[in-house]
C-alpha cells in the first residue's frame, strides 16, 4: 500500500492518522510546486493529494480513502458521523480555497463575492463545531479530522479562528501533545 502526499496537507494527514498503526509506503509529493503538479498528472485527472495505491486501485479523495480503509476494517460510518465529517471537510475546503486566493494573488484581501462566501462558510462551520465541541459531541474520528484542519489553519496562519471559538481553542491546545498528532505533525 502506498500513500502519495505531502507532510503539509491536512487532507493527507487525515489518512496518515488512520494509517498510524499500519505498514505503508509514503511517497512525498508537494502538490503546490510545479514539479509536484506535473507528477500528480501521472496519477490521474483530479491532480490533488492524497492518493492511495492499494489492491490494484488508485483511490483519490481523502474521505473516500478513509472510508475504504475503515470498510476494510469492518467499520461502516453512520449518516450522523458522515454529516459531521462533511462539515469538517467543508471547513477544510473553504479554508484551503481562501489560502489559495491569497498565495496565488487572486484576491489577497478576500474582497470579492467568492472569497466572502468562502469566509462565511468557514466561520459558519466553525460556529457549529464550537457548539458541538462545547457539548463534547464529537467522536474520535471527527476530533482527528478537526485537529488536522485547526492545526493547518494555525500552521499557515490563514485567519484567526481561535479568538471566537474558546471550546475549539481549548480542544486544540490540550490535544497538541497527543502522540498520534505529534508523529504526524505538519512539516515543510
Ligand atoms: N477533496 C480532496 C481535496 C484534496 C486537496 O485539495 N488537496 C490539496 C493539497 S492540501 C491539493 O492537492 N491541491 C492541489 C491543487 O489544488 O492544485 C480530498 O479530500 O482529498
Amino acid at each position: 500500500m502506498k500513500l502519495i502526499g505531502s507532510t503539509t496537507s491536512p487532507y493527507v494527514r487525515k489518512v496518515r492518522l488512520l494509517l498510524s498503526n499500519t505498514e505503508y509506503e509514503f511517497e512525498e509529493l508537494k502538490a503546490l510546486t510545479p514539479e509536484g503538479a506535473k507528477l500528480l498528472g501521472s496519477y490521474g485527472p483530479i491532480k490533488r493529494i492524497p492518493i492511495l495505491k492499494v489492491d490494484q486501485l488508485t483511490i483519490f479523495d481523502s474521505t473516500l480513502i478513509c472510508e475504504y480503509l475503515l470498510e476494510k476494517r469492518g467499520i461502516q460510518l453512520s449518516i450522523e458521523e458522515k454529516l459531521n465529517l462533511k462539515l469538517i471537510d467543508e471547513l477544510c475546503d473553504s479554508s484551503i480555497m481562501l489560502f489559495q486566493q491569497k498565495i496565488w494573488k487572486i484576491d489577497h484581501q478576500w474582497e470579492n463575492t467568492f472569497s466572502k462566501r468562502l469566509y462565511e462558510r468557514a466561520f459558519g462551520v466553525l460556529k457549529t463545531l464550537e457548539e458541538l465541541q462545547s457539548r463534547r459531541k464529537l467522536t474520535e474520528l471527527q476530533e482527528d479530522w478537526l485537529y488536522c484542519v485547526l492545526d493547518w489553519l494555525s500552521f499557515r496562519s490563514v485567519y484567526d479562528w481561535q479568538e471566537a471559538h474558546p471550546a475549539l481553542k481549548e480542544f486544540y491546545e490540550s490535544s497538541r501533545e497527543i502522540e498520534k498528532y505529534q508523529s504526524t505533525r505538519l512539516e515543510q
